[in-house]
């Protein structure tokens, strides 16, 4: 049977809950204020209540947090005019709970701590931390599956930090997270984590989005100023809103699929990284892969590295660089540019009479009749030998006499 218990109390010693299974509503003019101990302590016996906030719980100084929460299954609503103020706010250890505020939680060192804890967080209201170096919502140790979803206000010198396990975590369009962190994850590899915004993430001076070797997947539809660190970990970022900062992947093979040009910041030997992008777009060091996405006009430049570039339906100018480059155009005309010293390229889908080659920087290989075509198997090897031994274009499912000067530019 479960019991409603209206809580009116106005007291300055803690208010314990000790019995399982009831409704707690703390009326708006109650109030629970203590100097050190919790305001309200949910003992670890008193599982599966339920504790609506309507008043203020508070606390002046001490490590317990003002809302003291040990039992399991602990549903907690802070509803509008609820208001916790603390050192530390709300604080779970190993509990599993379901916590919505709607409501203002305040804490000096953290608004919510999530020791350990499992369970879902709803922020309707607004949660702060006060102090430098704190955060407003923080989870200390490593946990199971966990969800986050924001629709309020997230500040503090950082927002979240959290440890992954497995978590995901949504940001709705009300959703604001200011701090010098927006959110800091702790994950260790094999932990996943799983971001969607959609709201702001304003870090102006640090990391919107600092994450550890777990696997990060992050769309933006939202807008994000600050840098993004995704550590270590296969990690994923769509962007499709407004992101204007720096990127860095860390190891691991990532995968970036941007609107626009951002500065990428990849650390030397991090994995195999790929960019997608619908607009012209040079690889920053580092980064292996580009396709164009989409239809539109660009152009593609690779780097130092052994590069994978692939065109989209529009026409594009695609450039390999040095080292072994495999460079496909895709639909529309393209040119395939290919200058002196850029080793040996690959084109897998050389369309006669549409696509073109453009070749660059020799002294003696400037006109057609100076090019040397040999078969190779399937394909036709376009060879500057004179030069430089290593130099040639391999152009795949081609003869040597499908190719005339009209398929080829110079200078
Ligand atoms: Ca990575
Ligand atoms: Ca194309
Ligand atoms: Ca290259």
């Amino acid at each position: 049977m479960v019991d409603t218990i209206l809580v009116g109390v106005q007291q300055f010693t803690t208010f314990t809950i000790n019995q399982s299974g009831n409704i707690y509503i703390f009326l708006p003019d109650s109030w629970v204020y203590t100097a050190s101990d919790p305001a309200v302590h949910v003992t670890g016996a008193a599982g599966g209540n339920v504790l609506r906030i309507r008043g203020t719980i508070g606390s002046a100084s001490g490590s317990d947090p003002a809302l003291d929460v040990d039992a399991e299954d602990t549903r907690i609503v802070i509803e509008k005019s609820g208001n916790i103020t603390a050192q530390i706010g709300i604080g779970l250890e190993d509990v599993s709970a379901d916590i919505i505020n709607n409501g203002f939680i305040s804490g000096d060192l953290t608004g919510i701590l999530l020791d350990g804890s499992v369970g879902r967080l709803i922020n309707n209201g607004q949660i702060a931390a006060a102090s430098a170096s704190s955060y407003a919502v923080s989870q200390s140790t490593a946990s199971g599956d966990f969800h986050l979803e924001n629709h309020g206000v997230i500040s503090g010198y950082g927002g979240l930090a959290l440890e992954a396990g497995e978590l995901t975590v949504t940001l709705g369009r009300s959703s604001r997270i200011y701090g010098v962190i927006g959110m800091l994850v702790s994950s260790q590899s094999g932990d996943t984590a799983e971001v969607v915004n959609h709201g702001l993430m304003s870090n102006a001076a640090g990391y919107a989005y600092n994450s550890g070797a777990g696997r990060d997947t992050f769309t933006n539809r939202g807008t994000i100023f600050g840098d993004i660190n995704f550590g270590g970990g296969d990690d994923r970022f769509i962007d499709k809103g407004r992101f204007e900062g720096y990127i860095s992947g860390g190891t691991g093979d990532d995968l970036f699929v941007l609107r626009k040009g951002i500065l990428v910041d990849e650390n030397i030997g991090g994995g195999t990284d790929s960019i997608r992008i619908g607009v012209t777009f040079t690889l920053p060091e580092e980064v292996e892969n580009l396709r164009l996405t989409g239809s539109r006009n660009a152009n593609a430049t690779g780097n130092a590295d052994a590069n994978i570039m692939i065109g989209n339906a529009g026409d594009n100018r695609i450039a390999g660089g040095t080292a072994a480059d495999t460079l496909s155009g895709g639909g529309g005309r393209d040119t395939f540019i290919y200058a002196k010293f850029d080793g040996g390229d690959t084109i897998t889908d050389f369309k006669q009479g549409q696509d073109r080659i453009r070749i660059e920087g020799f002294t003696q290989f400037n006109s057609f009749a100076d090019l040397d075509f040999i078969k190779s198997g399937n394909n036709v090897r376009i060879s500057f030998a004179d030069e430089n031994g290593a130099d040639f274009i391999l152009v795949e499912n081609q003869k040597i006499g499908d190719f005339d000067k009209a398929d080829f530019l110079f200078g």
